[in-house]
């Protein structure tokens, strides 16, 4: 397999799953920060101009999550057998893309990144992150992870913009069980290994 990415969220998460589930793969990185992904080399690889890109033999496959059902599919690994159980793991990649990232990505910009501050756009991205962050933490109150007692894509899924909760001005104070979840996972070796790969540098 190869992966082309960057020491992002996106990549991260690819990059977990691989060492978890002891997957070869070789590491091609893309300089998102010099425009490496505008290039025609990268842009025949994905034409949207954005990684990861997991090549797996046959095909270029790209966004995060759609890559870890597909390596989760082929491998057996970080699946969970009981139907329901299923549908829960897809829910929540979907509520990973769709909700937790964007808001997540956004508290980012506008704290981080952004030229001409908007403390407006900060502060209604921050309380949508609170409301994410209590969700998760009641939906952790029963549960080992976010399917039951087993760890899989899906934990892998939400973690990386949880791990850097900090550096996005987020509190855990009041997510005990949120906070017990993230230790659980980043002291995995395979997450210890893949923050080492990246230098512990979690951008957008
Ligand atoms: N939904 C996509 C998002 C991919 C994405 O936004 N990647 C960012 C880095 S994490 C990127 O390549 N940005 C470069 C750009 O947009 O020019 C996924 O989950 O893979």
């Amino acid at each position: 397999m190869k992966l082309y990415g960057f020491d992002t969220i996106n990549t991260f998460k690819v990059l977990v799953f691989l060492l978890e589930a002891k997957v070869e793969f070789k590491y091609f990185p893309i300089n998102i920060r010099t425009g490496e992904q505008h290039g025609p080399e990268f842009l025949a690889i994905n034409s949207a101009g954005k990684v990861p890109v997991l090549f797996d033999g046959k095909r270029h496959q790209t966004e995060s999550n759609s890559i870890l059902l597909s390596l989760a599919q082929k491998t057996g690994w970080g699946l969970l057998d009981d139907p329901n159980m299923h549908d829960q793991l897809v829910a929540w990649l979907f509520y990973q893309a769709s909700t937790q990232g964007p808001h997540f990505g956004q508290v980012e910009h506008w704290s981080r990144f952004a030229e001409i501050p908007n403390p407006e756009a900060l502060a209604r991205h921050r309380g949508v992150a609170n409301q994410i962050i209590k969700y998760l933490d009641d939906q952790l109150s029963n549960k080992k992870y976010l399917c039951g007692d087993a760890y899989s894509i899906a934990d892998i899924a939400l973690f990386p913009w949880l791990h850097i909760y900090e550096h996005l001005g987020l509190s855990l104070e009041k997510a005990e069980h949120l906070t017990r979840w993230l230790g659980g996972i980043r002291n995995r070796p395979a997450t210890v290994k893949a923050r080492a790969f990246f230098g512990d540098h979690l951008t957008f």
